[in-house]
């Protein structure tokens, strides 16, 4: 069995050698233009010239959660897509998210000023029921991310395509239950995937849908939100504020106003890394499923780009 590794940006050696121990029959290798074909791939943002290369390639596997940038590319409909199913990055989200949440709620950024200014100042807190999170995708990182918002006693709203249950959280499903939702909901999250429906959806009607003084907490991708809506509402005095992993432009371009905006925390894409460890014995232990022709969890659907 050939293994082929194609990972724009990610040091390969230490990839290649954990991937050789871990499927010690395999013939494991870097992916370079004219190498042989493979059976199976580990990319993230590969080139299309490498699909163009693979004619017998059974399945690539994504090493990330988000395959948007994969679903842009040619890739026969042969090709099984496989994403990473959690792998260490559900527990980070549900750390970031809620230390974003907590540090809006708890105001630290004022007792950050107060600090500086060395003044010694209890504000007042909010009751929790005034602070309600509507997380929209309840996949695998949203409802790991709802459940843990949940066990610190906020109000949680959960929004999906399909129809769940989750203690702990109102669920809303599709359009219909999109509007209701976001009224129910302060503090809005997003872990959608990025996919034609979710372009953009984080827009001046949809966040003026919030509770006033909401705050918006993207982990999912810059393309849903549309950045100048967001601005406008935080000078209305609507949204209070927002913390941002992901843009349109990466990395955030020079001068953007968002570097310096007083009520916007930043980060660099940073919100669930991929863990080599983890997602290697899950892609190892995928490639033994397929190849003894079991199922696996995580297949791309590719109609519905995710
Ligand atoms: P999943 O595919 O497991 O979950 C996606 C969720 O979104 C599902 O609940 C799905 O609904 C819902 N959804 C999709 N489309 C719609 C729609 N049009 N309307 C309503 N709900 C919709 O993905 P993950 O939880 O694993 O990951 C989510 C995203 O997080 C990734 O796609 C990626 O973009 C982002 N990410 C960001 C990282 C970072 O560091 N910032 C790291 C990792 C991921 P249903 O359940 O009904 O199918
Ligand atoms: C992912 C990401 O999708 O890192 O895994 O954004």
């Amino acid at each position: 069995m050939h293994i082929t590794f194609c990972c724009a940006a990610t040091e390969a050696q230490p990839w290649l050698q954990d991937l050789r121990a871990a499927l010690p029959g395999a013939d494991i290798s870097l992916w370079h233009p004219g190498a042989a074909p493979a059976d199976y791939a580990i990319v993230w943002a590969p080139p299309q010239a490498f699909f163009d290369q693979q004619p017998q390639l059974r399945a690539a596997f994504n090493i990330g959660a988000g395959v948007d940038a994969l679903l842009r590319l040619k890739i026969s409909p042969a090709t099984q897509l496989v994403r990473l199913d959690d792998a260490g990055m559900a527990v980070q989200m549900a750390e970031y998210v809620c230390h974003a949440l907590i540090r809006h709620y708890r105001e630290c950024a004022a007792y950050d000023k107060h600090q500086q200014a060395g003044v010694w100042n209890q504000r007042d807190i909010a009751p929790r029921s005034r602070m309600p999170v509507g997380i929209m995708g309840l996949g695998v990182l949203g409802e790991r991310v709802a459940r843990t918002v949940a066990q610190f006693d906020f109000p949680v709203n959960g929004w999906s395509r399909s129809p769940k249950s989750i203690p702990g959280v109102q669920c809303f499903s599709g359009q219909d239950g999109f509007n209701a939702f976001l009224a129910a909901s302060r503090v809005l999250v997003s872990l959608l995937p990025a996919t034609p429906e979710t372009q953009g959806l984080i827009n001046r009607d949809t966040l003026s849908r919030l509770m006033p003084g909401a705050y918006l907490i993207n982990v999912a991708r810059g393309a849903q939100l549309v950045e100048d809506d967001l601005l406008a509402l935080l000078d209305s005095g609507h949204m209070a504020g927002a913390a941002l992993d992901v843009f349109r432009t990466e990395p955030l371009p020079t001068g953007h106003p968002f570097w310096t905006h007083p009520q916007i925390t930043i980060t660099p894409h940073t919100a669930a890394l991929t863990i080599r460890g983890e997602s290697v014995a899950q892609i190892a232990a995928k490639i033994a499923s397929l190849e003894s022709g079991k199922p696996v969890a995580g297949l791309v659907d590719r109609s519905r780009g995710y």
